[in-house]
Parts: structure tokens; sequence; C-alpha cells
């Protein structure tokens, strides 16, 4: 059977077994195809090519429910749930995304992207299901990296006191985007190995049988000998303590062996992991070598719009020269070390980095003790995924005067990953948040002021930053809480930050043109905005215009408005933001372009403003 004669799981199943090994090669060669050109997460998707065949062939979706965590691993759901026609069009903008989307197939169920949430969710829906009264299984497949995440412990919690039935697939690969971190990591190594350790002994068990005199007896003995050490060694307590029904660990490529299992656990009245051992970037020689280097492959980009370094490798270059002379810097990362800029500095000092696993909001409160024992910690995480820590952020560093420095990167579009990926609540988070400065850095030589300036502080800074920008900004110095003016101009006055400035200084050139002389102001610290600033814009009569990218509400328009408010000012003529709507999966320049953010289109919002 070829993939293209697959238009539901049901098709699947009438598959013949032998014809299995071909279909998962014609999977891979399609995901390896359409991630060469349009990036994706290529590793993670190419070992979990048997694993969503074998599941797809012994449950009955969708009335059973199958959740991914994460979701970046759903490529193959995708193509078996009648998504091929379109998978050349994944993560292109209108395109298939690049994780579950429910608006694209009944097959997917939320809309997932941030980690470690599966099992609640899969929990909430077998409660439901045995609320009403209804009949389907439950299946929750989870990563060993997402498993680093507090909230699965929680959700295991939770499902093992309660007798809901309800199978968690545990995808065991030993990896996170890099090796997975933590004693859970260690503690599934040791199950993976005395798996390998079994194998090894079939081989001796079946030479004890066949041995001439006394071979049964021998064999039997031995059979005793294996039953406890599998016990003790592999019916690990880890799961089963949590009561949960354990099955494994088991071949994560081996599809008859995966099918026996998922259908073995289907009648089982109460919660099941299942631990299947899978290697990341499986069939693809250089992915299954270097599976760091292909969890996340970026999407081809023309020569033109080709960017620099991150502003995350400027951040860790310039702490790790730092920390040189300075042994109370430490460095926090969520799993993200490499992604954040962090990798130098953890060759460096492995000592004064911690990667705590998918765990930011315990990386936060970590952070805030690690400041409370002398140290100046930096937390470096993507900005949305630091909205796991809200909380923690408000209760344990800001209440407490922490002087931790946040370094939020990835804050604005988050272009590819789509909704669950972009940058855009971040001033909104922290602007509420008493005693802690906002920062937004336009280049690399402001962020590393705003770094210095940081560990001046005796109090929470955060710093939030794109992943590039693009251009050199005529950027003269980073002075905290004033706004500085990048172009003069009195016809009106443009404020903005970050990798929207540029937008917005070629916006200025365009209004030139047209006769209109706009002043660019790059307001670098969000929170606590320059009134001083607003003030004087105000009495030289400029109309003041914002643009972010950034959701319009708690951003700096707000920002602005509020504190024009509260000096009896008026508010800005004009607040260009992204709308307060979920923003989807696309290229940035294609996005800006979508919610009016291009330098034209902002040249064009003033221009009806000052000079309809
Ligand atoms: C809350 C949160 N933090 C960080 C990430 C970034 N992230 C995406 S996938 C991933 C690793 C997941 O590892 P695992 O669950 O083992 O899946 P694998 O890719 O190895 O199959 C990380 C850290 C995320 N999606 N969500």
């Amino acid at each position: 059977m070829k993939l293209s004669e697959i238009t539901c799981p049901a098709d699947l199943k009438q598959a013949q077994a032998q014809d299995l090994p071909a279909l998962a090669q014609e999977i891979r060669e399609e995901i390896i195809k359409t991630v060469a050109v349009n990036g994706g997460h290529l590793a993670s998707n190419l070992g979990m090519v048997e694993l969503t065949l074998a599941l797809h062939r012994t449950l009955n979706c969708p009335t059973d429910r199958l959740i991914f965590d994460v979701g970046h691993q759903c490529y193959a759901h995708k193509l078996l749930t009648g998504r091929q026609a379109r998978f050349s069009t994944l993560r292109k903008t209108d395109g298939l995304c690049g994780f579950p989307r429910r608006e694209e197939s009944a097959y997917d169920l939320f809309d997932t992207g941030h980690a470690s949430n599966a099992i609640s969710l899969a929990l909430g829906m077998a409660r439901a299901r045995d609320l009403k009264g209804e009949h389907y299984q439950v299946v929750a497949v989870v990563g060993d990296g997402a498993m680093t995440g507090g909230m699965c412990y929680e959700a295991l919690n939770d499902a093992g006191s309660s007798h809901t039935p309800l199978v968690v697939v545990l995808n065991d690969n030993g990896m996170s985007i890099s090796s997975n971190t933590g004693a859970l990591a260690r503690q599934l190594t040791r199950m993976r190995v005395s798996r390998g350790w079994l194998g090894a002994k079939k081989a001796v068990a079946d030479a004890l049988r066949k041995t001439p005199v006394g071979g049964d007896a021998l064999y039997r003995g031995f059979q005793r000998i294996k039953n406890h050490v599998r016990n003790v060694l592999v019916r690990d307590k880890y799961f089963t303590s949590l009561g949960f029904r354990y099955f494994g660990p088991i071949d994560g490529h081996d599809l008859t062996g995966l099918e026996r299992v998922f259908r073995q656990v289907e009648t089982i009245e109460g919660p099941v992991l299942v631990h299947v051992v899978t290697k990341k970037g499986y069939g693809f020689r250089d992915a299954e070598e270097k599976p760091e280097k292909y969890h996340g492959v970026s999407p081809f980009v023309p020569e033109d719009e080709k960017t620099g370094p991150t502003l995350g490798a400027a951040a860790g270059a310039h702490i790790t020269q730092l920390a040189e002379s300075r042994p109370d810097l430490c460095v926090i990362t969520a799993a993200m070390t490499g992604s954040t800029g962090f990798g130098p500095f953890v060759e460096k000092y492995p000592d004064r980095l911690f990667d705590v696993g998918i765990a930011e909001e315990h990386a936060v409160s970590l952070a805030s003790g690690l400041a409370a024992g002398g140290m100046r910690p930096f937390v470096a995480i993507y900005e949305t995924f630091l909205q796991r820590g809200y909380d923690q952020i408000l209760e344990d560093i800001c209440l407490q005067g922490a002087p931790v420095t946040f370094l939020m990167d990835r804050a604005g579009l988050g272009g590819e990953d789509g909704a669950t990926h972009h940058g855009i609540y971040g001033v909104s988070m922290l602007h509420a948040m008493p005693g802690l400065t906002l920062l937004a850095p336009c280049c690399e030589a402001e962020l590393r002021a705003m770094i210095d300036w940081a560990l001046t502080q005796n109090g929470p800074v955060a710093i939030r930053y794109p992943k590039n920008t693009k251009v050199n900004l005529p950027f003269a110095g980073f002075s905290a809480g004033k706004w500085e003016t990048l172009r003069r101009g009195g016809d009106a006055a443009l404020i903005s930050c970050s990798a929207l400035l540029e937008e917005c200084l070629t916006a200025a050139d365009t209004l030139e043109k047209n006769g209109l002389r706009a002043a660019v102001i790059n307001a670098s610290t969000l929170s606590p905005a320059d009134d001083g600033c607003l003030l004087r814009l105000h009495q030289a009569g400029i109309p003041v215009f914002t643009a972010e990218e950034h959701a319009l509400t708690g951003g700096l328009g707000s920002i602005a408005a509020q504190h024009c408010a509260r000096m009896g000012l008026p508010s800005p003529r004009g607040m260009l933001a992204l709308p307060d709507a979920f923003i989807p999966h696309g290229s940035r320049k294609q996005l800006l372009q979508r919610y009016g953010l291009t330098a034209e289109q902002i040249a064009a919002a003033i221009q009806k403003v000052v000079r309809p």
C-alpha cells in the first residue's frame, strides 16, 4: 500500500504487515523532502514514524483521542490523516501548521506547542468520557524531554490516584532538543539499558533450553532469575509507584511489537504508561548522528533575506566574557541552552549554568534562590515559554526584589512556528509587575549595554529581544529610562522598539519623500516609560504614534496611553500593533504585511492622520 492510498487511518488498517516498512520509508522521504525546503522539526518526526503508524493502526481515531505533547512530532500523523496533498505547504503562510491545529482536522484535538500539558489534557478528556458514559480510548504521547516539565507530574499524580483508563505513551529517545537532563533522564537511561541486558539474556535462555541434558530445568531456573531481575531492575518503581501500570521498555521501531502492546493495553481499566524507546532522526544517518542539529531545521531563506548571528548569541558571548571577572554570574536555561546562545558559556563555565529541563517555573524560582544566596543569575528563556513562569516572576522575583535578569529571546513574531510561539504578550505580562524594569534593545550594542546596566541594579530586570535585527541602527547609547531619538522630525513622532524600528526608519524615509518629517524614537525602556519624552513631544505639538510587534493590549501603545493619561495629556494619535487575536504561522515579513506593520503601511497610517 502506498501513502497516496491512505486518506484516513481506516485505510491504514487495510495495509498488510509486510507493506508497512516501505510505507514508513515513504513517510520519512516525504518528511525529509518537505522539511528541507520549509524547515521544521526533522529529527523528532523521523523518530516517530513507526510509533505513529502503530497508534493509528490500533486506535480508532477520531473516535479514540490521540494527543501529542508539544505537537512538534505530528508530521506522520498529518500525513496519515488526510493532509498529504497539502503537506508541501507545511509551515508556510496559510499552509499546514507544524503543530496540531483543530481547524485543520478532526484528528487534531488541541492547538498545542508548549510542552508537558498532554497528560493533563488527556486526563480531562478521559474523565469527561467517563462522566458522560461514553466509550473511547484516550492516548497521550509525551517525549522524555517534555517529561522534565513539572506539569507532567501534577497530571501523573492526579491520574495515578484515580482509576481513569488512560494511556500515556512515553516516547523516550534520550533527547530533549539536546541531551535530556536531570534525574528522570538518568532513570530512563537505566531502564533502557536494562532492556538491552534482558535482550542479551534471551540468547542465553535459548542456548540453555537447547542443552541436551537438563536443559529445561536450567532454562526454568534461569527464567526465575530473569524475572526477579526484571522486577528489581526493569519493572521499576518509578511509574508503578505513581499508580500506573507500566509496559516497557518497547522498541519504538518494531511495528509488530508496538501494535501488540497497544492492543494489550486497550482493555486495561486504569492508567497505563507504555514506555517506548525510539531513536531521534531514525532512518536518516546525519540526523541520527546529530539529532540536536536536526531538531529544528530553519526554513530555506533567500540570500537577500539572510540575517546575521542571533541577539541571543551576542548576549551569550557577552555574559561569557563578563563571567571571567565575575564569579558571581550564573545562567539558568530551560532545555534550550544552545538555542538561547549559551553554548559557549556552558563550555567554559559548566558549574555556573543550570539547565533545568522544560521547567520554566522552576527556572524562575531557582533564580530567586540563587540571588538570595549572593549570585547574579541570568535566566535565558524564549519569551513565549517564560509565560509559564508568570506567578513565579511576580511572587518569587518581584515581591522579593531579587536581582535577577531575564533574557527573553525571540520576542516578537515567531514566524513559521505559529500561534504558540509568537513572543507578543511579554510586555503586557511584565509591565504590570511592581519593581521590574523592562527593556527592549534595538541592536547588539544596546543589548550589551543593557546587560551591563542590569548588573548595576539591585532588583529585577527583563530584557526582551527578537531573534535578529537586520540593519545597524543609528543607536547612540543606552540610558535607562530615557527614550532615544534616532531621527528628528516635527510633523509626527513614531515611537517603537527593537526590530520594528527598522520598518519605522524606512517609514520615516517614505514620509519625508511625501513632505512630512517624522521623528523616530527608540523606546528602549518599556517600563517605566519615559514620561519626559512624552511631555516634550506634547509641548512641541508633535502628534505621537506608537508601532510595535506585540499585541495591542498591554503593549507599548497601551503604556504610552496610560502615561499620557496620568499626565493629563491626550492619548497617542495612532497605536499600530498586532491585533488582540491569535496570530497564525507564516514568515515574519508576510505577517507584518497582514497586520499593517510594514514600513509602507506605517507611513500610510501616519500620513492619513497627519495630512489626510
Ligand atoms: C514550555 C516549553 N518550553 C520549551 C519548549 C521548546 N521545545 C520544543 S520541543 C522541545 C524538546 C522536547 O523533547 P521531547 O519531548 O523529548 O521530544 P523529542 O523532540 O525528543 O521527540 C523543547 C524544549 C516548548 N515547546 N515548550
